[in-house]
C-alpha cells in the first residue's frame, strides 16, 4: 500500500468518532486533505456537521467538498480536532508546521474538546527533533529574536542550525499570518515542553511547532495496519 493510502486509512478512523452536530477543527495538509475530503462525503450523504479550518488552503479545499465552515468567533469551542503532524512522540508531543500552517493549527487545537493526529506511522518517533522545528517569527528585529532563540536553545540543551523558510519561487516564504517561519534542525529535544516554554517567552516568536499536550490522541496508518495511540 502506497503513503497516499495509508494517510486515507488513518482519515477515515478519525471520521468514525465523528457524530450528527459536531464542530470541527480541519487541519491541513496532505493526510488531513483526505479527512477533509472524506468528510465531504459524509456531507452530501446528510450527516450535519460545521468546520473550522485551520489555513486558507483548507479553507478552499472543504468549500470545494461542501463542508459547511464557520469560525472561532461565531460558535464557543470545537468538539474534535483532527491534523496531521510532522513527528509525534510516545507522550503524543508533536512537530507541527511543516505545512506552515502551525498558527492557526494551534488555535483551532487549543479550542477543541479533543485533537485526533492523523499521520502514516513514519511520523511516529522516540524523540522529537529530527523534523526541523519551525517557527514562526515576525520580520521585525529578526536578529534580536533568532538571538533570543539561540539562548532559549542553549538553556534547553539543543542546538542547530536555523534558517528562515523560502518558498518555491525562492521568495521568502509568508504565512497566512503575514509572518516567516524559521526552520531549527535541532536533531534532537531532549525536553520539547521546557523548550517550548521558552520559545513561547520570546516577543519576536508568534508560536512554534512544538504541541505540547494537545493531542489527545494519534491514528498511526502503517503496512501492519491502524494504530491507535491514547
Ligand atoms: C500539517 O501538515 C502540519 O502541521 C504538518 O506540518 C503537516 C503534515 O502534513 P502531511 O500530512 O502532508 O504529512 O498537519
Amino acid at each position: 500500500m502506497d503513503m497516499d493510502q495509508l494517510k486515507r486509512q488513518a482519515a477515515a478512523r478519525a471520521l468514525e468518532e465523528v457524530r450528527d452536530g459536531m464542530q470541527l477543527g480541519l487541519g491541513t495538509g496532505s493526510t488531513a486533505k483526505h479527512f477533509v475530503e472524506l468528510l465531504g462525503e459524509r456531507v452530501a450523504a446528510g450527516l450535519k456537521v460545521i468546520g473550522v479550518p485551520t489555513s486558507e488552503a483548507t479553507r478552499a479545499d472543504a468549500e470545494r467538498c461542501g463542508v459547511p465552515l464557520t469560525t472561532l468567533d461565531a460558535i464557543d469551542h470545537l468538539d474534535i480536532t483532527v491534523d496531521g503532524a510532522d513527528e509525534i512522540d510516545p507522550e503524543l508531543n508533536l512537530i507541527k508546521g511543516g505545512g506552515g500552517a502551525l498558527l492557526r493549527e494551534k488555535i483551532v487545537a487549543a479550542a477543541s474538546d479533543r485533537m485526533i493526529v492523523i499521520a502514516d506511522d513514519t511520523k511516529w518517533v522516540p524523540t522529537l527533533g529530527r523534523f526541523p522545528l519551525p517557527i514562526e517569527v515576525i520580520p521585525f528585529g529578526l536578529g534580536a529574536t533568532s538571538r533570543a532563540i539561540e539562548k532559549a536553545f542553549a538553556e534547553c540543551g539543543v542546538s542547530g542550525q536555523m534558517a528562515v523558510r523560502k518558498a518555491k519561487d525562492g521568495h521568502v516564504f509568508v504565512t497566512d499570518g503575514g509572518h516567516w517561519i524559521v526552520d531549527a534542525r535541532l536533531e534532537r529535544i531532549v525536553d520539547p515542553a521546557s523548550l517550548a516554554r521558552a520559545l513561547s517567552a520570546i516577543p519576536g516568536v508568534v508560536e512554534h511547532g512544538l504541541f505540547i499536550g494537545l493531542a489527545s490522541s494519534a491514528v498511526l496508518a502503517g503496512g501492519e495496519g491502524i494504530r491507535v495511540i491514547e
